[in-house]
């Protein structure tokens, strides 16, 4: 593999979580297989676990580390191609591309979507950009629409915890105070059509995600209907797709209370983080056994883990 920047980049999703699974016996199995090499991870915005985990991963297999913050330890980079440089950004991406291979083996970056300009969101201006001029493997640690990282974290959660073979998950919207982006519940719907589960998307009318990637995805606009019989409950916020960027709801109606998990198959509870509590998720959901969201995290090392082993093994 050269490059992860959607989930089906990975190949077999079953024997990918399976190894990762594997690996968890002992974590630092493979930590020849990165002497010598260095990775570089670059942010355009903030993170908690991603950040940690992908360094985690990382010295796990032996690499050296390099993080670089563009929030404002940087020169502002443009991305755009022909334009007359004298406003605010400083230096090009086709030299900040170049300048940044040249410490480096593989570069990681994260960088949201604006939620102001579709069309550049959908080109994925950052990463292609990065992608067309690095010249060295990349991965995506969340761009403006995919966090294939998060949700190869979130198979292998699932795998942990199923107790059949074909469990029923819900992917449920739920309110935020901020426009958020599209990117985690996107990878889930893609991860979700390579797996044998009863896969339901809910959300109030108006929150639809893009088309193009839940293509025949049961969608059901009742949430308690939709929670019905489900063994995991998947819960994200995410701003209109169609009224693109904004926040058409912010009642609480849509919250994951103790009453809606009732209606479920005694669920786990699953959510990316961060969260925010009594706004997503009441307290006593996120602080309930059900809860899963930890184990979430300590999986997204074993995640990144894999992508990394599948990539060194590539240069
Ligand atoms: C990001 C998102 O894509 O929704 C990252 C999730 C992994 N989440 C946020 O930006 C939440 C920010 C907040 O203020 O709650």
């Amino acid at each position: 593999m050269n490059n992860f920047l959607k989930i089906s980049d990975i190949g077999n999703l079953k024997d990918t979580v399976k190894e990762a699974i594997d690996l968890k016996d002992n974590p630092t199995k493979f930590i020849k297989l990165g002497k010598n090499k260095t990775i570089a991870l670059l942010f355009f915005n903030a993170s908690l676990r991603t950040r940690l985990s992908t360094q985690k991963a990382a010295i796990n297999l032996g690499m050296s580390v390099v993080v670089m913050n563009f929030t404002n330890d940087s020169w502002q980079l443009e991305f755009e191609d022909g334009v007359v440089m004298n406003k605010d950004k400083s230096e090009h991406i086709k030299e900040a591309a170049k300048v940044i291979a040249q410490y480096c083996d593989i570069v990681a970056v994260r960088a949201f979507a604006s939620l102001k300009n579709k069309e550049k969101d959908k080109a994925e201006m950052v990463i292609n950009g990065f992608k067309k001029y690095v010249g060295i493997p990349i991965i995506n640690m969340e761009s403006a629409t995919a966090h294939p990282l998060q949700t190869l974290a979130d198979a292998i959660t699932i795998e942990e915890n199923k107790t059949k073979h074909k469990p029923k998950v819900v992917l449920s919207w739920a309110p935020h105070p901020k426009a958020l982006p599209h990117a985690v519940a996107n990878s889930f719907v893609e991860m979700m059509h390579l797996q044998d589960a009863d896969f339901v998307i809910t959300h109030p009318e108006g929150y639809e995600l893009d088309n193009k990637i839940t293509k025949n995805s049961i969608i059901e606009y009742n949430q308690e209907k939709a929670f019905e019989n489900a063994d995991f409950v998947y819960v994200k916020n995410w701003s209109s797709f169609t009224n693109y960027g904004q926040v058409l709801k912010t009642d609480l109606d849509w919250m994951i209370t103790a009453d809606k998990m009732k209606f479920t198959n005694n669920a786990k509870f699953m959510h990316c983080l961060p969260v925010r509590r009594n706004v997503v998720v009441t307290d006593e959901v996120l602080d309930s056994e059900n809860s899963i969201v930890i184990q979430q995290v300590n999986n997204r090392t074993y995640a990144t883990q894999i992508v990394l082993k599948k990539i060194l093994e590539s240069l």
